[in-house]
């Protein structure tokens, strides 16, 4: 048993328990967290598996008085004030602080992996009845979403709703001023450049707002005979290349703040504005977002004249990569067909089509945020793989 507790060491100079397992490895964990993760009711509210300690009863600077091993699957601490906390091997372990166990909870906790892609894509599909009654498949689709960045489902029905039904298999859906959902299709007095006949360049939807929608939802309901067919491009993907072929452009894209615009009346009047970088990347430069619309765009640009055409040379260089026979997979929706992408990472884009008389092509949209998809992944995964 490689959980079970060989040995415990009282606190050394800098505070440390030290841990032995059986396997011969050791985990160590500071007194001051042990004792801010005390488990006993006092400490924890079980019913909320919350800590109900204050941070202003917690002494950063406390030592274990006594430390010792109850059984090999539990450890018992006291502390100055008699305090008494209580840690199991199987918890403790999971908490180690080592390297390596913190990558396998990173990786456990949010499925960091990603597999990238180009014009090679197989664009996973599942039937969306799966998804909606069989767990497995349910799981399988999210899993697949968060590591490739889209899957097509299947065999809907041809008609408005079944996006609302999607939304309750996986919690709800984020709520935007175009609507709980939103029907894709020719309008007259357009309020957004989507409800026209028009070519859709590579997009994520809503850069202008904050925190852009995460996943997007398309289901078509009609689809036009000429035109109309639907483009992706792996956004990661690109904007490594970029950097690798053009660091200058990359850094550019980078670090601008562009300023966004969307003023109108749907689902209630509207005036948003927001300042986004292109390229969002996180505090280790790793690319977390892209957040590029060209019709929100503000005309308002709110940077020094000089800095304005290295700016555009910099977005052209990364146009023309999205737009690359290389990078782009294009395919066309068939009633019946949703498309679900991660609307951060992947652009997607529509060839034009003729404007009629009557509604030739339409499609019902829906937005849901990564933090609804991932809490039903982990609840999935929970259930499907039986564990804790
Ligand atoms: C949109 C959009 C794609 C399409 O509405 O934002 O990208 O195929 N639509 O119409
Ligand atoms: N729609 C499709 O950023 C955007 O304006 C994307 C949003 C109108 C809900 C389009
Ligand atoms: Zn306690
Ligand atoms: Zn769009």
């Amino acid at each position: 048993m490689s959980r079970a507790i060989q040995k415990v060491e009282a606190p050394d100079a800098e505070h440390l328990v030290r841990v032995h397992w059986a396997d011969g490895s050791e985990s160590r964990y500071p007194c001051v967290w042990l004792r801010d993760n005390c488990q006993c009711p006092d400490c924890f509210l079980s019913s909320a598996k919350a800590r109900r300690l204050l941070f202003e009863d917690l002494d950063v600077d406390i030592v274990a008085k006594e430390v010792t091993l109850t059984d090999r699957k539990k450890i018992s601490i006291t502390w100055p004030d008699e305090h008494t906390s209580e840690y199991e091997a199987e918890w403790l372990k999971k908490r180690c602080f080592s390297e390596a166990a913190r990558a396998e909870m990173r990786e456990d906790l949010f499925l960091p992996e990603r597999q990238y892609w180009g014009s090679d894509l197989q664009l996973p599909e599942i039937p969306f009845e799966e998804i909606m009654y069989n767990d497995r498949s349910a799981y399988q689709w999210l899993c697949t979403l968060k590591k490739v960045g889209i899957v097509l489902l299947t065999g809907a029905a041809a008609r408005q709703g079944e996006l609302v039904k999607l939304g309750h298999r996986i919690g709800f859906l984020r709520l935007t001023f175009y609507g709980p959902t939103w029907q894709v299709q020719d309008k007259a007095d357009a309020n957004n450049v989507a409800y026209t006949t028009g070519k859709l360049c590579f997009h994520t939807d809503y850069p202008v707002l904050q925190h852009p929608p995460g996943v997007q939802f398309l289901h078509c309901i009609k689809q036009t005979a000429a035109g109309g067919d639907s483009e992706v491009v792996d956004g990661f993907h690109v904007s490594n290349k970029l950097k690798q072929q053009n660091p200058q452009a990359y850094q550019i894209l980078s670090s601008t703040a562009v300023d966004y615009t969307d003023v109108g009346v749907d689902y209630c009047d509207f005036a948003v504005q927001c300042k986004q970088r292109i390229i969002d990347v996180d505090y280790r430069g790793q690319v977390v977002r892209i957040n590029y619309n060209n019709a929100t765009r503000d005309t308002v640009f709110d940077i020094p004249a000089e800095k304005v055409r290295p700016f555009y040379a910099a977005l052209k260089e990364f146009d023309d990569l999205l737009n690359s026979r290389e990078h782009k997979f294009t395919y066309k929706l068939k009633p019946g067909d949703i498309v679900t992408f991660d609307n951060w990472r992947v652009l997607h884009g529509r060839q034009s089509f003729q404007s009629g008389s009557e509604v030739t092509r339409h499609l019902e949209g829906a937005y849901a945020d990564w933090d609804v998809v991932m809490s039903r992944l982990r609840l999935l995964r929970k259930r499907v793989l039986n564990r804790d």
